[in-house]
């Protein structure tokens, strides 16, 4: 028998508009959840949205035989920077199914296993910047590990360096695609008002399009110039052909997928690295292991690709900090077809549908008593894989089926050189002041963290 979906009562026209808090949707959406249960559906203008936010039904809408990807709203303005790149393209798009298809080996395991020297190079200059720092100083986590991301991203998929570390201000690529990103969200939660009250803001908008775009071209024209050879993401896209369609990426798609790459892959790697250090300066036990096992694994040694599969602790650290902290903590899914979820609720093809991470990574049911603990030994390999087996999708932060993520191995390589790297060479202290708050915009990262990092004894 069908059971009604929960819904909050909302405002005639802007529906549920403010049960949604602009600063901190995410805080609204948990909060709601906690009120409400495993599923809720909210009223805003133009649409209604279902949040699932349990194991089973997550698992039940990851099915790509029933469910499929939504480009929700956010994603949807996105779009005005990105177009049809992977991220933001709707399923059916003809430039999704070539730009994967030619992607997906470039993002292979061997194709990873060569950006590691690169990977390496940018991960030696924070560690050197915050040995000359000095024991005392307050260093801004996420700050630093978002030009790590950058500067990361862009040498290993394009050739080219931000050098982030080397100036005070940072490339006007970054602060433009900041503003884009955060505008791109303000956009898909303004109310309904004519386009004129946002004047100024669309011009900057368009305007912070342009700098991503022109940077984005001046890179491809300076590869196209040049006689370097590099087999890097940039040289895959204009070489690739598809074998199905037998086409070739068009230069607009090729530009797309430049900054999709830039913008997917830095926040989400940098919160992912910051909420690490937050946790493990928190829980000292884990800190103790993670540390031992680079003592044990690396020791004083240079660290070399080969050990990146021989770190099982840091491994299961990672999988903890996106349990509790998925850096992207929901995705959007639709029906294809009206049917219905958890036995009883229905929903209509097309609805909006969000898996709501933040509560189903946190589920009792799959969890028990400690679900809300930061607990990595639950994440090693054997217990990880029972719990998968077991509970299947109870761990998403990377999205699903066809549309997952294609960074996974790009920043799973990255977050394992740099946790070891780091543990290798210092001791670190979290500001005793610290208050634990979390910054939302497309993603989450721990506001205003600040750590010291300490040498250990020379550098390695
Ligand atoms: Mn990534 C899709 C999370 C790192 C490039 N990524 C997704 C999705 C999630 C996600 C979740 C699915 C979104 C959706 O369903 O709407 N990504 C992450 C996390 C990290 C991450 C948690 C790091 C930690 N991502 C990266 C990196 C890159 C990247 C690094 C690039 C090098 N991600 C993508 C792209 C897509 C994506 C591109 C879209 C894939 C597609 O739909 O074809």
């Amino acid at each position: 028998d069908l059971v009604d979906i929960p819904e909050p009562r909302g405002l005639p026209l802007l529906g549920n508009l403010f049960d949604i808090n602009e600063e901190f949707p995410l805080g609204s959406m948990v909060h709601l959840a906690d009120q409400h249960g495993e599923i809720y559906r909210l009223s805003l203008p133009g649409r209604t949205i279902v949040f699932v936010s349990s194991q089973a039904l997550v698992h039940e809408t990851c099915d790509e035989k029933r469910f499929v990807k939504s480009v929700n709203k956010t994603l949807e303005q996105v779009r005005n920077g990105i177009g049809d790149g992977l991220f933001t393209a709707h399923n059916e798009e003809e430039n999704w199914g070539i730009a994967h298809r030619v992607l997906m080996p470039a993002f292979g395991p061997l194709s990873i296993r060569g950006m590691f020297d690169e990977m390496h190079d940018i991960a030696s200059q924070l560690a050197l910047k915050w040995a000359r720092a000095g024991p005392d100083a307050a260093i801004d986590v996420v700050d630093d590990f978002t030009r790590l991301t950058l500067d990361t991203l862009a040498l290993c998929s394009m050739g080219y360096r931000f050098n982030s570390y080397y100036s005070q201000e940072m490339h006007p690529f970054i602060e433009a695609m900041g503003n884009f990103l955060t505008e791109a969200g303000e956009r898909s939660r303004r109310p309904p008002l004519p386009q004129v009250f946002y004047k100024a803001k669309n011009e900057k908008f368009a305007h912070d399009i342009d700098v991503m775009r022109k940077t984005a071209q001046g890179v491809l024209d300076a590869r196209r110039a040049g006689n370097e050879e590099r087999h890097d993401l940039l040289d895959a896209m204009l070489k690739g052909v598809d074998k199905q369609t037998g086409k070739k990426m068009t230069d607009e798609s090729i530009m797309d997928n430049l900054i999709t790459f830039l913008i997917a892959g830095h926040e989400t790697t940098s919160g992912m690295l910051s909420f690490a250090f937050y946790q493990l300066l928190k829980h000292p036990e884990a800190y103790e292991k993670a540390q031992r096992e680079v003592d044990e694994v690396i020791g004083k040694d240079p660290i070399t690709v080969e050990h990146m599969s021989k770190l099982p602790y840091i491994t299961a650290v990672l999988r903890e900090t996106l349990r509790v902290n998925a850096t992207i903590p929901l995705f959007t899914v639709m029906p294809r077809e009206d049917t219905v979820i958890g036995g009883k609720y229905a929903v209509k093809a097309g609805e909006i549908i969000v898996d709501l991470l933040a509560k189903s990574h946190l589920d009792p049911n799959v969890h028990g008593d400690d679900a809300l603990a930061f607990r990595p030994e639950r994440m090693l390999d054997d217990e990880f894989n029972r719990l998968s087996q077991e509970f299947p999708d109870f761990w998403k932060p990377f999205g699903n089926g066809m549309r997952a993520c294609i960074g996974r191995p790009f920043a799973w390589q990255e977050a394992l050189l740099v946790m070891a790297m780091l543990l290798q060479n210092f001791n670190f202290v979290l500001d005793p002041k610290y208050i634990y708050n979390v910054k939302q915009t497309l993603t989450i990262k721990p506001k205003d963290l600040h750590m010291r990092a300490i040498l250990r004894d020379g550098m390695n």
